[in-house]
């Protein structure tokens, strides 16, 4: 058995749990917050028989978006204002980072 953890885009998290559990796969959403960004993305488990790896993989990909954000760098301190203008930084984030992860052992009680 593998542990699938799916870390994305909190816009995608509905769609990409409605077609896990349309597919019959357990799925646990739980809130989260990147650490780069600080913003509040979706993390989602899918405990999943190894042959159904690939089945949760291809639906995370088809559910799950990548985006464009910028962001604004800090005028730093010592940088005299009217000669500083920041260049809003541009970052491709998403569509999902993914981990598979071994499960040991599984019950449920
Ligand atoms: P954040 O940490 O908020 O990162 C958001 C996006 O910022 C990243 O998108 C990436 O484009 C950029 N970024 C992150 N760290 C950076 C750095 N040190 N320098 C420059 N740019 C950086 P994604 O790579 O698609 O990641 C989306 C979210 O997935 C991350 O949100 C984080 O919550 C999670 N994540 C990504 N890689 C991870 C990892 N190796 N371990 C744990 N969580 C991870």
């Amino acid at each position: 058995m593998k542990l699938i953890i799916s870390i994305v885009h909190r816009d995608d998290s509905d769609a990409l749990l409605k077609a896990l559990t349309e597919a019959g796969l357990k799925a646990t959403l739980i809130s989260t917050t990147g650490g780069f960004l600080r913003e509040g993305n979706a993390t989602v488990f899918v405990g999943a028989q190894n042959d159904k790896v690939e089945e949760v993989l291809e639906l995370v990909k088809e559910n799950c978006h990548q985006r464009t954000r910028y962001l604004s760098p800090i005028v730093p301190v010592t940088e005299p204002s009217e000669f500083y203008i920041p260049q809003p930084v541009e970052l491709e984030v998403g569509g999902a980072t993914v981990f598979v992860i071994d499960v040991e052992r599984h019950e449920r009680f």
